[in-house]
């Protein structure tokens, strides 16, 4: 299985490569100059590669599963970055189990100090506690949305930088044990449980002395009602980048999913890059009033799964962030 869609990949890479040579020429015969400010997005791209990663059941830490995926995601990598680094380390859980983590990172242009950071975290959660149906709730779950999106977005963007170099440096990191925070009820010491993986990475970068100039975190990007609002921790630290990527989204449309209303602010991997890295992060997450957990409905339940991600809501995210990078110079 997992040979064959690495194959997969391979002519996925080929064939868009050739194609995007042919429109290059097509171009140039017809003699127009098209005002082409980023390439393109494949959204049915972006879709395989949520989907290569549900394929492997949860990717819960500690289990073989979650490591079959970390070897896929680095193999994705390594076909398109310049440089792949995996980040190995331990963390205590809040409920005592030592997590053993892998963030997964992919570098650009290593060599410029222009950079932007790209985030989502890679890791499912072990319980589904907010499951509508209680016998399912230590069931651990795909996150399909809760995860798998983000990545894959940014898998289908790191397969068109390899095609169309950007000029400033980019750093893809997907970071791990971002979602073993406690469970609903439990009675957890005092600590900061979720982010673990962001908190190591926060703590001890991929290189010495890292810098980068902002970055935007994924979070809950593949469902088909998705809204994007202003995420009040984001706001706080990075409102200058919100209004960047806002903007940026709204000159390609999608002023319906990127909407410039506040909202509650979340604990998530861009808290410690924020306050540890001191990198001004922004989280792009799905937050939504009147499900009784200001996420989607389907949030850390089996529901979660790939039949709830629309590969048209991937591409208004990776668009955007395209957009964005091709017009940093
Ligand atoms: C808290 O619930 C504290 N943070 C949510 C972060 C998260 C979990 N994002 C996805 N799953
Ligand atoms: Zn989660």
């Amino acid at each position: 299985m997992r040979y064959s869609n690495l194959f997969f990949v391979l002519f996925l890479g080929v064939s868009m490569m050739s194609l995007s040579m042919c429109k290059n020429k097509q171009s140039d015969q017809i003699g127009k100059s098209e005002a082409v400010t980023a390439p393109d997005y494949d959204a049915d791209s972006a879709f395989y590669f949520v989907k290569l990663q549900t394929d492997f059941g949860p990717r819960v830490p500690n289990t073989a599963a979650h490591d079959s995926c970390a070897d896929a995601l680095t193999q994705v990598l390594l076909q398109y970055c310049d440089t792949v680094i995996n980040q190995i380390y331990s963390a205590k859980a809040y409920n005592g189990t030592t997590l053993h983590g892998n963030n997964i990172v992919g570098v650009f242009n290593p060599e410029k100090e222009k950079r932007i950071l790209l985030s989502a975290h890679w890791d499912s959660r072990h319980v589904a506690d907010h499951d509508p149906v209680e016998a399912n709730r230590k069931q651990p779950i795909d996150g399909a949305n809760d995860g798998a999106s983000g990545v894959g977005v940014l898998l289908e963007l790191a397969r068109q930088l390899a095609m169309h170099r950007p000029e400033v440096g980019v750093d893809i990191v997907l970071f791990d044990l971002e979602d073993y925070g406690p469970e609903e009820g439990y009675n957890a010491p005092e600590g900061e449980w979720w982010g673990l993986g962001s908190q190591y990475w926060a703590n001890n970068p991929h290189v010495a002395d890292y810098k980068a100039n902002y970055g935007i975190l994924l979070d809950m990007v593949g469902d088909p009602s998705a809204r994007f609002r202003y995420e009040y921790s984001s706001y706080i630290y990075a409102n200058d980048v919100q209004k960047l990527v806002w903007s940026a989204a709204y000159k390609l449309g999608f002023s319906s999913t990127f909407v410039t209303k506040q909202s509650n602010p979340i604990i998530d991997d861009h808290t410690y890059i924020n306050t540890i890295a001191k990198i001004p992060m922004i989280d792009i997450i799905h937050q939504e009033d009147g499900t009784g957990t200001g996420f989607p409905a389907t949030w850390h339940t089996l529901n979660d799964n790939i039949s709830h991600i629309d590969k048209n809501m991937l591409a208004t995210v990776g668009k955007t962030l395209l957009y964005v990078i091709y017009n940093e110079k």
